[in-house]
C-alpha cells in the first residue's frame, strides 16, 4: 500500500471515531455504557465508562473501556477504545469494572477494576489514551481488603488529589477502603485503612470531592443501589451521612456516581437502564446537575 492510500485509510479512521454527538440521556445511545468517571482537564470534561455487552445479558460482561469528551456538554466526542481489560495479563476474568482516571504530572492514569482478579493501573500521555499497563501487575488485590471474603470486593477505584498534592485511592465493595498513593501515582503509600460506616451502609462505587471546604464522600448504599453521601472536615473522616442524593436509577439494580465541577457548574453521573434493550446489565451513563445549598448540602435538579 503506498504512502498516500495509508494517509486517506488514517484520516478516515480520525474522521470515523471523532464524531461530534448531541447530548440527551442517556448521553450516549450508539453503545450500552456504564460507570461513568469524568475527568476535567482546561476546558474538557472527558468522560470515562465501562462498556456493557447488548441487551438480555445474565451478568456484567464487559470486555473494554469508552471515552469521550465535551467542551460544552452538549455536543460529545467518541475516541477509539483506550483500554481493554485483555491489556492487563494478570486479569484471570476478563470483565472489565468501574475505572477512574486522574491527570498529574503530564501523565493520565486509568485505575481500573476487574472482577476478582484486583485493581490495575494503566498509564498514557493522552486522555484519551490509549493507557497502557503500567505495573505488569495489580496495584491492590483481595489480599489488600481485610474483613472481606467475597471475591468482588477489590473494585471501584476512586482517586483524590487534595490540595496539598498527596493522593488517595478509596475502593471496595461492603467495606470501603483507602490508602495514599505515591507522588509517582502506581504504589501505594502507607497503610490500607476502612471508612467508618457504622451508622449508615456502604454498597461499593465510591466518589471523593472538595467543596467549600468539605470532603464529599459519595457512594452506592442498599441493593437496588441508591446514592447516598457523606461529609467530613478530615478526608480520612469521621464522615456524617447527609442522606439519599439520588433514588434508584429506572431499570438498573446498580448506580455509579461520579460528580465534577465543570466551567462554573456542578455534574452528576450516574448510569440507568433504560435504553431500548437495557437493564441492569446494559446500562447507559446519564447526567443531572448538581447544586449545594446554604448548609453546603447536594441535591440534583433535572429529571432522573
Ligand atoms: O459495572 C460493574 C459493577 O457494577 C461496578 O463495579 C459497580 O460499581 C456497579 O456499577
Amino acid at each position: 500500500m503506498n504512502q498516500s492510500v495509508l494517509s486517506i485509510i488514517s484520516s478516515l479512521i480520525v474522521i470515523i471515531f471523532l464524531v461530534p454527538v448531541r447530548a440527551q440521556n442517556p448521553l450516549f445511545t450508539d453503545r450500552y455504557t456504564a460507570d461513568p468517571a469524568a475527568l476535567v482537564v482546561n476546558d474538557t470534561l472527558w468522560l470515562y465508562t465501562g462498556h456493557d455487552a447488548a441487551a438480555d445479558q445474565k451478568g456484567f460482561h464487559m470486555k473494554d473501556w469508552c471515552v469521550f469528551s465535551s467542551t460544552d456538554m452538549v455536543n460529545w466526542t467518541t475516541y477509539p477504545t483506550p483500554l481493554k481489560i485483555s491489556d492487563f495479563t494478570w486479569d484471570k476474568t476478563g470483565y472489565a469494572y468501574a475505572s477512574h482516571i486522574v491527570h498529574r504530572n503530564g501523565k493520565y492514569y486509568f485505575y481500573a477494576s476487574t472482577n476478582g482478579s484486583g485493581i490495575g493501573v494503566a498509564v498514557s500521555d493522552r486522555p484519551e489514551g490509549p493507557f497502557k499497563d503500567a505495573l505488569g501487575k495489580p496495584l491492590l488485590t483481595n489480599d489488600d481488603c481485610a474483613g472481606a471474603s467475597h471475591f468482588w470486593v477489590c473494585i471501584d477505584p476512586a482517586v483524590f488529589i487534595d490540595d496539598d498534592g498527596q493522593a488517595y485511592l478509596f475502593w471496595g465493595n461492603k467495606i470501603c477502603y483507602y490508602t495514599k498513593l505515591k507522588e509517582n501515582m502506581t504504589e501505594i503509600d502507607g497503610d490500607i485503612k476502612q471508612i467508618d460506616f457504622t451508622n449508615f451502609q456502604f454498597t461499593e462505587a465510591p466518589w471523593v470531592h472538595k467543596h467549600n471546604g468539605w470532603y464529599y464522600l459519595t457512594y452506592a448504599t442498599d441493593f437496588p443501589e441508591k446514592i447516598a453521601y457523606a461529609m467530613a472536615k478530615n478526608i480520612e473522616g469521621p464522615y456524617e451521612y447527609k442522606g439519599i442524593l439520588s433514588e434508584q436509577a429506572k431499570n438498573s439494580d446498580t448506580i455509579h456516581p461520579a460528580i465534577v465541577e465543570f466551567k462554573g457548574h456542578w455534574y452528576f453521573f450516574y448510569h440507568n437502564g433504560i435504553l431500548p434493550g437495557g437493564g441492569s446489565y446494559s446500562r447507559s451513563v446519564c447526567v443531572r446537575k448538581l447544586e449545594y445549598d446554604k448548609g453546603n448540602r447536594m441535591r440534583l435538579s433535572g429529571t432522573r
